[in-house]
Order: structure tokens, then sequence, then C-alpha cells
């Protein structure tokens, strides 16, 4: 495994001074093509490796046409590898219509604990450094995935604020996204409402229910539904910083090709997590940068 082609220092005071304003941050170049490739070809063989049989089938849905994903299959996922199903990818009468491999919508939530590769460029001095640069004192890993934006039926990744769904008091969400394959308006790519974390606060929140499965409590503040979007090209090893608060959404691929990003969530381990979050941490706690080497 080859070190990030950066150095292992942390952001710029010029690309801090934009992340803050803009709410993203782009860093081309982030992961040299050797890395890029040892990812893919682990995000193939978990693809290939799972068995269908025993799975059971749990779609992601974001909640737009089907309620959002909340099963104990996605509910423990937190400190597992699993294998979360494109709508798309079935027939109305339920018959899935692709092989499996070409089916997932999203590998998650623990590749940055219990897959080596993805474990060797999440928990590293570089990202360390990163989220010292934007002030964290004691970053925390708490979520990873691989999402594949499957051709022909990648589905779309509403607009939505990671703050939401990975709340802390203070909000503290910051989100690393890495291109495996180059990521354009074309395959579903990444667009964002350009400093959007400076006009709202976290109104909405994605929650345990109490009755079991998952849910939206509150609301989003005013103007959020009339925020534009910029479609952002990402080529293959950039990574991309996102502010916990700042409106990103993906649309469909409807193209021939796949976009496979790697993406995982970091917090401020020193603010409070909310105990009505989805995802809670398992007895061995969420994944210290601090202690990198
Ligand atoms: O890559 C995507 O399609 C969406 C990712 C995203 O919105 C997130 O990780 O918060």
């Amino acid at each position: 495994m080859s070190e990030p082609t950066h150095s292992s220092l942390g952001l710029t005071p010029e690309q801090i001074a934009k992340f803050q304003e803009d709410g993203f941050l782009v860093l081309p170049d982030e992961l040299d093509s050797s890395t890029v490739e040892s990812l893919l070809k682990e995000s193939r063989t978990l693809l290939e490796d799972f068995p269908l049989d025993s799975h059971p089938l749990t779609k992601f849905s974001t909640g737009e046409t089907a309620p959002h994903v909340g099963d104990d299959y996605f509910l423990t996922s937190g400190d597992k590898i699993h294998f979360f199903f494109e709508e798309a990818a079935f027939s109305s009468s339920g018959e899935l219509l692709k092989p499996k491999s070409q089916a997932i919508n999203k590998i998650g939530h623990a590749l940055h604990v219990l897959s080596a590769p993805f474990k060797n460029i999440t928990l590293t001095a570089r990202n360390r450094a990163i989220a010292a640069s934007l002030a964290f004192k004691d970053p925390r890993v708490l979520q990873s995935m691989v999402i594949c934006k499957q051709p022909e039926i990648g589905g779309p990744c509403p607009s939505h604020m990671d703050s939401t769904f990975l709340y802390t008091d203070p909000p503290s969400a910051v989100g690393f996204w890495y291109a495996l394959e180059d990521a354009t308006p074309n395959n579903g790519g990444l667009g964002f409402a350009r400093g959007s974390h400076r006009r709202y606060g976290v109104g909405k929140r994605f929650v345990r229910l109490a009755e079991g499965g998952t849910g939206f409590q509150g609301k989003d503040e005013e103007g959020i539904e009339g925020e534009e979007f910029e479609d952002l090209t990402v080529k293959k090893g950039g990574l991309v910083l996102i502010h916990g608060q700042v409106l990103h959404r993906s649309t469909r691929n409807t193209s021939m090709d796949s976009r496979f990003i790697y993406t995982f969530h970091v917090i401020e381990g020193e603010n409070k997590y909310d105990e009505k979050n989805w995802l809670q941490p398992g007895k061995e706690g969420f994944s210290r940068l601090n202690d990198v080497a």
C-alpha cells in the first residue's frame, strides 16, 4: 500500500479558508493510482464474495419513494461490512434483475475497521493532520462506506446535510469522500449548495424510532428547498472534504459507467454524541484518529 501522494501535513491556511467559505474542499490526487486500484479490487472482491442466500435483500432507500432503510440488517451494520441493494435492481415482483455485484448501492459501515485496504487509507497521519487543521481535538471515525452508483440503476442521494444523520452537540461531522473512479455529472457525481453550511442550522434529524426502525424528526429550516446545486467533476484519487452542515446531493446514474467512491465521517469526540442517532458506538467505541502513529 503506497502512501498518499501529498505530504502527511494538514491543510494550508488557504485551503482551510476555502473549506470554511464554501463548506467543501476538493483535494485532487490525494490517492495514487495503485492505491485506488487496490481499493477497487477490495470493493469488487467484497461484492463477489458476500453470500446471497443468507442476505435479507435490504435495499438502500433514502425515504423518497419508500421508507428510509431501517431494518435490523441496517441498524446492526455499524461494526460490520453489510451490503445494501439498489432499489432499481429488482423487478416489481421482487426478482433481482442484475448479478449481485452490479446490484449493490453501498457497502458499509465498518470498512475502516474490518478491511485492511480501507483502514490503511483512513486511519492515517495525513487524515489526523487534516482533522487537526479543521480544529478537531479528538477526531473519531464513526462510519465508512463504498457507494457504487451502479451503471444504469445507481440511485440518487437527495439533498442533505451530514449532521442530520450524525448529530453531535454542537454539530461537528465532516465527511472525507474519495473518488475511486471519475465522478462526473454524467454518472451521478456530487453536487453542492456552496456556502449553505453558513445559512442553515440542523433542523431535521435522522433517528432510531422508539417503535423500531428509523425516521426523520424535526424540520429543515426555511429556504433549504430552494437551494441550487453546482455539480462537480472529481477525478479518481481526489478527496472532497464535506462540512457537516453543507447541503449536498448526488444524482441518479443512468450512464453505462459505475461511480465507485469511498467515504468516511469524523465527529468531535469531545462533543456529546446523540443517543437518538441511528448509528450507535459498539463496545470498542469509534476509531480515534489521534491513536494513529
Ligand atoms: O456519494 C454520494 O453519492 C453521496 C455521498 C454523501 O452524500 C455522503 O456521504 O454524505
